[in-house]
């Protein structure tokens, strides 16, 4: 039910008011409201009580009831650090450097302390000051820049990331398209297993953007991906991907936005180790991320629903964009 809604405001404090989006029901003005509400109220617990987590607001001229069939959740915000399951966790908060900066590491701020790191200067993506929502983010320049970590281990898996691509489409790439790798684990065939990244792909003769998980299972069946169109080069999003050992499932800002039919079995174990900004087979060359990224994830499960949307809420939060769950 989405009947209230968080705001915040200058000073960072949290408000709450009715959700415009959920003003759909019935508008009953002051005065008959009197007669009505008591009956209304008297019906909404008879008939509704337990599918509300809260009560509806009132003001001087109109109450709102709610609109039943809006089913968006409200969430508060769950920190990764929260979850035992986070496998991998880089923000780019966790640095401090000059604006500017090639980075040789990015912290891993999961337990694992699997650090990403690359000794070639030329190869280190760039630290960013106040660049989202005043906070930092780690620029790849889409040609040779990647930080490489290690290998995790997982069976089933949710990767949540805050990212935008700036690489414009070449034409050149065709139908085969370009994949713009966040993070990956993804080396020569059979040394895959999920990989989350933007494509660029040459869709009705012009350039079309999507996003995308690919998986590898382990009983033989070559990697499968999800992913639509309908992302923006320079714009920023919050990007959750899950395989929960039947079905993978793309969410972009909160929002399903695809999934697969199903394909019982496990990720295929890997020894290899994850990147960012790359894949790690022979190709890697051609499939490089360009762009920002403030916040990369991976989980060593797939998510529930009300944790996905709990740590999406959390990014929602800290770096301003804005999810399709209300967040408090
Ligand atoms: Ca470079
Ligand atoms: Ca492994």
């Amino acid at each position: 039910m989405d009947f209230q809604r968080a705001n915040r405001d200058a000073n960072g404090d949290t408000n709450l008011e009715a959700s415009k989006e959920a003003r759909t029901g019935v508008v009953v003005p002051a005065a008959r409201g009197q007669i009505l509400l008591p009956l209304c109220f008297l019906m909404f617990f008879l008939f509704c009580a337990g599918c509300v987590r809260d009560f509806p607001q009132s003001n001087a001229n109109e109450v709102y009831l709610l609109d039943l069939l809006d089913t968006t959740p409200v969430r508060k915000g769950t920190s990764p650090a929260d979850l035992s399951s986070v496998g991998l966790w880089f923000r780019a908060d966790s640095i401090s450097a000059a604006d500017g900066t090639p980075l040789s590491s990015w912290p891993d701020s999961s337990p694992n302390s699997f650090h990403a790191a690359n000794g070639t200067a030329a190869e280190q993506p760039l630290f960013r000051t106040a660049f989202l929502n005043g906070r930092p983010v780690v620029s790849f320049d889409g040609v040779n820049d990647f930080l490489v970590s290690s290998d995790v281990e997982y069976q089933t898996v949710t990767y949540i990331a805050v990212v935008q691509f700036t690489k414009a489409w070449n034409p050149g790439w065709g139908t085969f398209g370009h994949r713009m790798n966040i993070l990956a684990q993804n080396d020569d065939f059979p040394n895959a297993s999920t990989a989350l990244y933007f494509n660029w792909a040459e869709v009705s003769g012009a350039g079309q953007a999507t996003i995308s998980l690919r998986t590898k299972i382990d009983d033989g069946t070559p990697m499968f991906y999800v992913g639509t169109g309908n992302v923006q080069q320079n714009e920023w999003y919050i990007l959750s991907a899950t395989f929960d050992g039947q079905y993978a499932t793309l969410y972009r800002n909160g929002a399903l936005q695809s999934s697969t039919g199903p394909y019982p079995g496990n990720v295929y174990n890997s020894n290899t180790p994850f990147y960012l900004g790359r894949h790690g087979a022979s190709t890697a060359g051609t499939h490089r991320f360009g762009g920002e990224m403030a916040e990369v994830l991976l989980f060593t499960e797939a998510l529930s629903a009300q944790d996905r949307e709990g740590v999406e809420c959390y990014l929602s939060i800290k770096y301003g964009l804005s999810v399709i769950q209300s967040c408090l």
